[in-house]
């Protein structure tokens, strides 16, 4: 049975001086590159928000990074602009071992919605194909680490969960935000969606 490790956003805006850095997120990277070895597949994310995308503050007059904002599928966090299609912060983060993927999936690409996880865009009912992939694979558990823990990991580990995969997320190998408790939030509710945390 093949398991995947699953890689979340290790891209140039979540690291240290990007728009969007999440303190050490660069330091995990020789530790996840390491790991890629242990797995039948690799899976990358990347995400991929075209300029002026509705989770950016900057598209909300008076609105500022932080702020949490009605959107028609529930509050969402705004944010800096970041990982903005074809850009430098965009791109993965040079020392990130990209020829090992088997797949690259890029989210966050609907103008309206917002994508944290690898497997529902922020609506939970747009798909963004990953299931699909992982099914014709005949892979039915999966090892996420990456960038940042208590959003897209963890939004990521949950609709895992939820689609029955076997799912465990290494978090030794990610890095969090924490925007309004999100990080204890986050951890509490991966373990009650059934993830294991190691
Ligand atoms: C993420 C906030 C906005 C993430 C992506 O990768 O965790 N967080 N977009
Ligand atoms: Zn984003």
């Amino acid at each position: 049975m093949t398991e995947a490790l699953i890689v979340i956003d290790i891209q140039n805006d979540f690291c240290p001086g990007g728009a969007l850095g999440v303190d050490g997120g660069d330091t995990l990277i020789p530790g996840v590159n390491a790991r890629m070895a242990d797995f039948g597949a690799v899976i990358l994310t990347q995400d991929w928000h075209p300029a002026g995308h509705a989770s950016f503050a900057s598209s909300h007059p008076g609105a500022k990074p932080m702020d949490v904002f009605e959107m028609p599928y529930g509050p969402q966090i705004l944010w800096p602009d970041h990982c903005v299609q074809g850009s430098r912060g965009a791109r993965f983060h040079a020392d990130l071992d990209t020829d090992r993927a088997d797949m690259i999936i890029r989210k966050g690409y609907s103008p309206a919605l917002d994508s944290y996880s690898a497997f529902f865009e922020n609506d939970h009912q747009t798909p963004t194909g990953l299931h699909g992939y992982l099914r014709t694979r005949g892979i039915n558990a999966v090892t996420l680490v990456g960038l940042a823990l208590d959003f897209c990991v963890n939004f990521s580990a949950v609709d895992a969960a939820r689609l029955g995969y076997d799912v465990r997320v290494e978090t030794a190998l990610c890095r969090g935000i924490d925007a309004h408790g999100s990080m204890d939030a986050a951890l509490a509710g991966m373990r009650a969606a059934g993830a294991t945390l190691i």
